[in-house]
């Protein structure tokens, strides 16, 4: 007995064919598995949190962030609100901000809470918490961002990504400003 008439030779050739078309099949829907996982990973392999400088006799503190870390959406690896800065009230913010990444475009802006998982049109929380060109961002290839300001009131503030959807899919932080605080600290939550 022959299927579709075929010597068994030529029938052999064809389930091999077809058996490797399976592996191909397999193989791809592994890797796919494979590239989806990467993305909460690689927003998830955070470093160290980032150093802030504080100089106590003028309150200012400089707060440096690198986007994209580890290819993700993230500002120094922590995405979703899982890095904390806490700043005491009235302190001056000095932010620069770098992008580790060459092909995605990254900001920063200081946004209110509320508004951290907004798709676009953010508004700074405080006078000149932005940078003028949040939604356009920068790479790697750019300087990197620099903006400053006085964190006047104390609350919940989000520090996102400008450029439109990062916030959405996670790239925002958590600024506390805090009465009464002796000093600025960033902590992994
Ligand atoms: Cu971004």
């Amino acid at each position: 007995m022959n299927v579709c008439g075929l010597p068994p030779v030529a029938l052999g050739a064809r389930l091999e064919r077809g058996l490797g078309w399976l592996r191909q099949r397999a193989f791809l829907a592994a890797t796919t598995l494979a590239v989806i996982a990467m993305i909460p990973a690689a927003t998830s392999a955070a470093g160290a949190p980032p150093g802030i400088r504080y100089d106590g006799p003028t309150r200012t503190a400089a707060l440096d962030l690198t986007a994209g870390q580890g290819d993700g959406y993230n500002f120094n690896g922590y995405a979703g609100g899982a890095l904390v800065v806490r700043v005491p009230t009235g302190t001056t913010m000095q932010v620069t901000m770098h992008n580790a990444a060459s092909d995605v475009s990254h900001s920063v802006l200081v946004a209110p809470w509320s508004e951290r998982t907004k798709g676009s049109g953010f508004a700074a929380a405080f006078p000149g918490a932005a940078p003028p060109d949040f939604e356009m961002g920068i790479t790697s290839h750019d300087p990197p961002l620099r903006f400053s300001f006085t964190a006047r009131a104390a609350g919940q503030y989000a520090l996102v990504c400008g450029v439109p959807g990062h916030a959405l899919i996670g790239m925002w932080d958590e600024l506390d400003v805090v009465d009464g605080l002796s000093a600025p600290s960033a902590t992994a939550k």
